[in-house]
């Protein structure tokens, strides 16, 4: 499904406005600034890089949903046109047979690049890396922030005609759960764990992280998505503080350095990865050092992922 000579189209997406800080709209230029391109082409991409995806901020006048259903949903129309945006940006480049990597910004834009790749490649199997399940509903987040959400607009916990701004996601093909893998969870929500298990979700968790290793996680994520092509969405919490502490919503007990690469080298490794997100950089918090250390470590999962290895 990716053509030859290999091409990778870039897009950053400078989003905020699905969680409560700033800084995560300057991820993108960090990782350009540290030499993603450079990276990239060092491995043998031929780098399309579309820039960063401009952004309106949020007005007082934006359609609201009904506050009964959804009365904490902050931003819903602004998040919804913003990944509609990035829908169709992931779906032409997809389309085209080229690599997607699209770098945040805030996890709410999952919803957009993931639904862009299944209208192009409908049976992508979905590994969704993240301390986080970001699968609230708006009815059951108890934040109201939309990073918690992209997964159960995928999966159509929620219906997207009642969303303003998320109509658009009728078009894409939902995500089944047989087609995603959670790995590195450790902070899940209680509506949340119910839902997970309502839908029979695999979840590695980071006890599974454990127990198995993170060879034996990798082999079972393997094992079930088998044949798809792939896509990795990367949220950097993830990771533990200790390697990436500049993140909105940083949780201990994380992947360590090496873990945390060997995911993306193992994915990488089957040669079926069309499309990746490296999310929840924000190099607004923490000291200018854990600045440069997240970043740098953010853009050395991207090369991982991207075909890096040690020898
Ligand atoms: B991220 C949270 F309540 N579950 O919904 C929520 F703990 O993209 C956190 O993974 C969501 O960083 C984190 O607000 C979203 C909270
Ligand atoms: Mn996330
Ligand atoms: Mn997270
Ligand atoms: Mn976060």
């Amino acid at each position: 499904f990716l053509k030859s000579p290999k091409t990778c189209s870039v897009f950053g997406v400078p989003m905020v406005y699905g969680q409560p800080n700033h800084g995560t709209d300057y991820g993108p230029q960090m990782l350009r600034k540290f030499g993603l391109r450079g990276e990239l082409e060092e491995l043998g991409w031929t780098v399309r890089d579309n820039g960063d995806i401009a952004i309106d901020p949020p007005h007082e006048n934006d359609p609201k949903p009904d506050s009964l259903l959804s009365g904490k949903t902050k931003n819903c129309y602004n998040v919804g046109k913003v990944c509609q945006a990035v829908h169709e940006l992931t779906f032409y480049a997809a389309s085209e047979g080229n690599f997607a990597l699209t770098l945040g910004g805030d996890h709410s834009i999952g919803a957009g690049t993931v639904a862009g790749i299944l209208k192009a490649r409908p049976n992508t199997g979905v590994i969704w890396v993240d301390a986080h399940a970001d699968i609230n509903t708006p009815e059951l987040s108890t934040s109201g922030n939309m990073h918690g959400m992209p997964v159960a607009f995928l999966t159509r916990l929620v219906e997207p005609t009642l969303f303003p701004g998320w109509d658009w996601l009728e078009s894409t093909p939902p995500l089944h759960p047989a087609q995603l893998v959670y790995i590195g969870l450790r902070d899940v929500d209680p509506a949340e764990r119910k839902i997970l298990k309502d839908l029979g979700i695999t979840c590695f968790t980071m006890q599974h992280v454990d127990r198995y290793g993170i060879a034996g996680v990798m082999e079972r994520t393997f094992d079930q998505l088998y044949g798809r092509p792939l896509h990795c969405s990367y949220d950097i919490d993830a990771v533990d503080p200790l390697h990436a502490p500049s993140t909105g919503t940083a949780v201990r007990g994380g992947l360590t350095f090496r873990e945390a690469h060997y995911l993306v080298e193992a994915v990488s490794g089957t040669g079926q990865l069309g499309s990746l997100d490296m999310v929840e950089v924000n190099p607004g918090l923490g000291s200018e050092s854990e600045n440069k250390e997240t970043v740098e470590m953010a853009l050395a999962l991207i090369d991982s992922a991207m075909g890096s290895r040690i020898l």
